[in-house]
């Protein structure tokens, strides 16, 4: 397990950009095809996700499947945990649970429920789903890496229509006056929430700015452009004694061409038609329900 925790720019050079492009394009498979298997989920929340996660735990997270309650491990909290399949399907990739789990999802008995249950599977850090909870809960183990001078760092993923919710905000006020630079947040900032645009319901502009007010080293990125989020993420902490923040742009839905963009997929499922079509955007063998092979 890598102890280093910055990845040098030479490092970044020599990291095979193609290979994170195919591994994003397989979870965006595997996600696809739990969520319709398993007969539901937000499948355009997970895929605006997908490079961001990719980048974080093939690259980034110093974690060992083998051990995964190491106290000296980097811990990841999604904090949108309504894109449980998304981290379900990469834990399956790392080997923190066996891929043949996935099967299991959506039905009678399943452990990878709708949300994230830390006491359930290697790997999660956070039971998250309930909007502004798991953001908070990170400042908590980030402050306890100071107060124990423990050298992990923690890294939380959060929605943008997440940040609505007050906690987010008393949160980042906290991580601020505290200098949590050990702390790295992500917004996947795919300007939708559940029901609508962002825009349309309370708009968050100016984004980045806000967080620089509220004390936070922020860095925007195209939340989908591998060699970005590296570089990004290989200049931890950006500046010492203040939180990061990572503005991530994305497009939720992304990779399925009719729902990028579209408020209606929220929490949707494609019928037999649209199923052809996304199977060829995905670049996969067509999807018979009720078929799992
Ligand atoms: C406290 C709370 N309120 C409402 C919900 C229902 N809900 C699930 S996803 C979602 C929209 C979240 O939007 P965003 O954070 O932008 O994530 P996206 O799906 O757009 O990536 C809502 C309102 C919830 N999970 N938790």
């Amino acid at each position: 397990m890598p102890q280093e925790h910055a990845i040098m720019e030479s490092q970044i050079l020599q990291i095979d950009v193609d290979e994170l492009r195919e591994m994003s394009a397989r979870v965006r498979r595997t996600i696809f095809r739990t969520i319709c298997l398993g007969g539901g989920g937000h499948l355009p929340a997970c895929f605006s996700i997908v490079e961001i996660l990719t980048v974080l735990y093939r690259h980034i997270l110093c974690v060992n499947p083998a051990k995964p309650k190491n106290p000296d491990r980097d811990r990841f909290i999604l904090s949108k945990g309504h894109a449980a399949v998304a981290l379900y399907v990469m834990l399956a990739e790392m080997g923190f649970i066996d891929a043949a789990l996935l099967d299991t999802y959506g039905h009678s008995g399943t452990i990878l429920g709708g949300h994230p249950d830390l006491h359930k599977l290697p790997g999660v850090e956070a039971s998250t789903g309930a909007l502004g909870h798991g953001f908070p809960f990170s400042m908590g183990i980030a402050m306890a890496a100071k107060l124990d001078r423990k050298a992990y760092r923690t890294y939380v993923v959060l929605g943008d229509g997440e940040c609505q919710e007050g906690s987010v905000w008393e949160a980042a006020l906290f991580a601020a006056h505290q200098g949590l630079d050990n702390l790295t947040a992500i917004i996947d900032y795919n300007k939708l929430q559940a029901l609508d645009r962002l825009d349309s319901i309370v708009s968050l502009e100016p984004m980045a700015e806000k967080w620089r007010q509220f004390g936070w080293a922020v860095r925007e990125v195209d939340g989908h452009d591998i060699p970005a989020l590296l570089d990004a993420f290989g200049r931890l902490p950006f500046e010492p004694g203040k939180p990061n923040m990572v503005v991530a742009h994305t497009i939720k839905g992304k990779g399925i061409r009719f729902m990028e963009n579209v408020p209606i997929w929220h929490y949707r499922l494609p019928n037999p038609e649209e199923m052809k079509t996304a199977c060829r955007d995905l670049d996969m063998e067509e999807l018979t329900m009720g078929k799992r092979e």
